[in-house]
């Protein structure tokens, strides 16, 4: 092991030769700044429990009601409106209360929660209405009805179109 050793002391005498404090500092920075753009990319994906086909979804695919997210969703879809599936088009503002269901994805096998929040301020959008009653009980189950203004809660409550969020993997 001594030819190691030697080995180490060579390339240790070297860059000290060659290089001043200084740069090897910038060299380490900028590796270290580097890394926490590269490392996270890897992993979140896969463990935030989300699924991913959002991105690859069609346009045709998010306009329709048959997409498996809309499973309880009541309202016109928001990327028919300006917005997207789980944004809120310009000019509009989210409800902070929801209405949720549970969606079977088929791409991956598995149950999401799905949090529907309507998006308010602007007269009704009228393009792509959903009203889907997967599990929805009648009106005078109130918290199991999804025919409702969730705008209610918001300084202007005209209700424009509906996103539906993934919360997360549904526990069975
Ligand atoms: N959640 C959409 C909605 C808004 C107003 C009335 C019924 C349903």
């Amino acid at each position: 092991m001594r030819w190691l050793d030697k080995l180490g002391e060579n390339v240790a005498r070297k860059v000290a030769h060659t290089s001043s404090r200084r740069s090897v500092l910038c060299t380490l920075g900028k590796a270290m700044v580097a890394s926490a753009f590269v490392m996270p990319v890897l992993p979140v994906a896969r463990a935030s429990g989300k699924p991913s086909d959002l991105e690859t979804a069609s346009d045709e695919a998010l306009t329709s009601c048959d997409y498996w997210r809309y499973c309880a969703v009541d309202g016109f879809l928001c990327s028919c409106c300006g917005g997207t599936a789980t944004t809120c088009p310009p000019g509009t503002t989210p409800s902070p209360i929801s209405w949720v269901g549970t969606c079977h994805n088929p791409n991956d096998g598995k149950d999401y929660l799905v949090s529907y929040h309507d998006c308010c301020g602007k007269t009704a959008c009228n393009r792509c209405l959903c009203s889907a009653q997967t599990r929805e009980r009648p009106g005078y189950e109130f918290f199991l009805h999804n025919d409702v203004n969730w705008c209610m809660a918001n300084e202007n409550s005209t209700f424009h179109c509906t996103t539906s969020v993934v919360v997360g993997l549904a526990k069975n």
